[in-house]
């Protein structure tokens, strides 16, 4: 295989292969107190999500260029410019020079629409700064991944996670830390794909456009509330108090693009429609709570018990494309 032949030959270090898991928010991320630093203007909770990763190695080495794979195929822009300055940040935490080979692989089945920057920033965190012969610890790790894109900073931990918003410019406190293990409470997030087409609105653009959202203000003085309650419920495992919560989070983060202008709106009719089939299963006493991110797809939080149940029912849905159950997952590790 020509192509990894720098890997191989002209680097000094050896490559470092990392793995991490992508994230569903329960309390959303959605606005930025500094989008240089990529700080967030809220703190956020989330659950890693079993199954759905992606895989990054890095070896920096005497070539004249760095060499970046996506998926087996040279990184194009935007996403070859967006990897080669995480690849420099750590370059200059490191004090070297060296070019770099760098492979992402998703583990994301083609197809599911779901976005997977943070996993790919997570497991770009560890694999490029243990090839630079860093060791850092999980917050800093946590801390590194989230320049690369916000919500990665929580895929370096398993199981719940909170992104602290932090408070100081430098964004040093702007780290997350893990709630609950993966083990430790036993919860399904079944996710409807609704459509895995490209979203048309990125989140960051998504973000900035809210910002300017006249109910923006609301949304971040209501953050902390949100999150004390969700914090409570995780402790608690009080699966009802936490998905009424992510619920109410994840409808006001959609109110809130609503009201901008342009107004940003990610859901499709079949969106709409599982959201009513989740809400009259409550009804008969399935219990599952929805969340919805930057697109189209529908996120169930549920228990074990009724997930099939809830499955069923959202594959059932004129327009969804396949429906997917997920357990909760592990924090990023080296895997080679
Ligand atoms: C979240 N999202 O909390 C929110 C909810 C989407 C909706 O974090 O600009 O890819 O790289 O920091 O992390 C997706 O945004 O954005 C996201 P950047 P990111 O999961």
């Amino acid at each position: 295989m020509k192509g990894l032949e720098p890997h191989r030959s002209t680097m000094l270090g050896a490559a470092t292969t990392a793995r991490a898991n992508v994230n569903v928010a329960l309390i959303k991320y959605w606005g930025k107190r500094d989008a240089a630093l990529n700080l967030p203007a809220t703190g956020s909770i989330s659950l890693t999500l079993d199954g759905l990763w992606v895989e990054a190695s890095c070896a920096f080495g005497a070539g004249s260029n760095d060499d970046c794979l996506i998926d087996g195929r040279p990184a194009v822009e935007p996403d070859r410019g967006r990897l080669l300055r995480f690849v420099d940040l750590v370059r200059a935490e490191a004090g070297i020079e060296a070019k770099a080979a760098v492979r992402t692989t998703s583990g994301v089945p083609n197809g599911v629409g779901l976005a997977s920057s943070a996993a790919a920033f997570a497991s770009l965190a560890l694999a490029t700064s243990r090839a630079a012969g860093l060791r850092l610890e999980a917050p800093a790790l946590s801390a590194l991944a989230r320049r690369g894109s916000g919500s990665a900073a929580r895929s370096i931990f398993g199981g719940f996670v909170e992104w602290h918003r932090g408070a100081r410019p430098d964004g040093l406190d702007s780290i997350a830390e893990p709630l609950l293990a993966p083990s430790d409470w036993d919860v399904r997030v079944v996710v409807a794909v609704v459509s895995s087409a490209r979203k048309p609105v990125s989140s960051r653009d998504g973000m900035k456009r809210a910002a300017a959202s006249p109910l923006y203000p609301a949304w971040v003085d209501a953050a902390e509330r949100d999150l004390t309650i969700a914090r409570g419920a995780i402790a608690a495992r009080d699966l009802e108090a936490l998905g009424l919560v992510a619920e109410h989070s994840a409808f006001k983060m959609h109110a809130v693009g609503l009201a901008a202008r342009p107004p940003l709106l990610y859901w499709l009719a079949a969106t709409i429609e599982c959201v009513h089939r989740v809400w009259a299963l409550r009804e008969e006493g399935t219990r599952g709570w929805v969340t919805i991110d930057a697109g189209p797809q529908v996120k169930v939080l549920c228990d074990p018990a009724d997930a099939h149940r809830i499955a069923a029912a959202l594959a059932d849905v004129p327009g969804v494309e396949r429906v997917l159950t997920c357990t909760p997952g592990a924090g990023v590790e080296v895997r080679a």
